[in-house]
């Protein structure tokens, strides 16, 4: 009865259910707390009443013993479900060995994902069972946060920014999105559905070949940027069009900037002799703000792309980038 009452909106993710044991052992213990707690209150409230007007409050002192055990029961409880707490947290964000990785990009008021294959869809979301998901997320205009109530997680999109989302679902069925962030008149309206297949399907759909119960209502929108080309080829297309070519190579040679080859992941000295992980925000700042983080035995000459970039050209910049690693 209890745990069916707790949920009410069943997990579909690993990090689902781990909340809700986690929020269901803090809620049954704080109910017995509770309960007990005021329970006491309430019987020596009856048992200590006043008598008589003459019946004298007796002088009770303090209690070492009573004193020392509620405060360390409190601190223990306290710590075991911050230490708890904080290794599932962990584990939810950090990143997964073969995570399989989808691009979101929030804007008013509809959510585009994109895939490596270069398809882009409208508010749907298709992900396999069982496999560690990596959204990395943007937005074009203002703050939206990505919301699967299912799976449990919750991240804001930034303009100018990527943040992460981390999940794996457990259970192939259909969920929903919505933006919790007030993002403007049709906010309430940001809301897009999940569908988790199973790994075959999810294959053959990747494929073009899935013929089950989503292959009518799943259609790639004809926002479809990539003109039939992957992120990654989009990415190397852009490579040669914006001119990046004339500094970069990919194959280690250094011409005016260092080589993309194996930049992806790896610890970039800086100028001052900083060290930075090249992720995909260090990607993004330096298109951005080239002369923010400036590497090593180069000077600051690299352009800024502000303004002429849109987010999905960004994506498959760093996607063109990420496969040279
Ligand atoms: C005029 C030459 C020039 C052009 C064109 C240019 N860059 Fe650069 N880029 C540089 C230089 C020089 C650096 C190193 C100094 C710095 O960090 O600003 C650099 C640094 C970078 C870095 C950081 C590299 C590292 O090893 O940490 C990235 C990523 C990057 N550029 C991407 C691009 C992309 C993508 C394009 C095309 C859209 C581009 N650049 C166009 C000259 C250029
Ligand atoms: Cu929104």
């Amino acid at each position: 009865m209890l745990s069916l009452s707790l949920n009410f909106l069943p997990s579909a993710s690993v990090s689902g259910d781990k909340f809700m044991l986690y929020f269901t052992t803090i809620f049954i213990i704080g109910t017995i707390l509770f309960v007990g707690t005021l329970g006491v209150g309430i019987y020596f409230a009856f048992k200590y009443k006043r008598k008589s007007d003459n019946d004298e409050t007796p002088y009770i002192p303090h209690n070492y013993l009573v004193e020392f055990l509620s405060v360390f029961g409190i601190s223990v409880w306290v710590a075991i479900f911050f230490i708890w707490g904080w290794r599932d947290y962990k584990d939810f964000i950090s990143p997964k060995m073969d995570e399989y990785e989808i691009n979101v990009i929030g804007q008013q008021w509809n959510w585009q994902i994109q895939y490596a294959n270069g398809k882009t869809f409208t508010n749907e979301l298709i992900v396999p069972v069982d496999r560690h998901i990596h959204l990395a997320m943007t937005s074009k205009d203002v703050l939206h946060s990505f919301f699967i109530p299912e799976f449990r997680v919750k991240m804001d999109t930034i303009p100018g920014q990527y943040t992460s989302l981390r999940f794996t679902p457990n259970k192939v069925g259909t969920y929903t999105i919505y933006c919790a962030e007030y993002c403007g008149t049709s906010h309430s309206k940001m809301i897009g559905k999940v569908y988790v297949l199973s790994q075959k399907d999810f294959q053959d759909w990747l494929d073009g070949v899935y013929q089950g119960e989503l292959a009518q209502e799943t259609k790639p929108s004809n926002q479809d940027s990539g003109n039939g080309m992957t992120l990654v080829e989009a990415g190397e297309h852009l490579y040669r069009s914006k001119t990046c070519y004339t500094c970069h190579t990919t194959n280690g040679d250094t011409l005016i900037g260092p080589s993309f080859k194996g930049l992806f992941g790896s610890e970039v000295e800086l100028i001052g002799g900083t060290k930075i992980l090249a992720d995909e925000n260090y990607i993004r700042e330096s298109l951005m703000d080239p002369m923010k983080k400036v590497v090593k035995g180069f000077s600051p000459t690299m352009p800024t792309y502000r303004g002429m970039l849109t987010d999905t050209e960004i994506n498959q910049i760093v996607a063109f980038i990420k496969a040279k690693r």
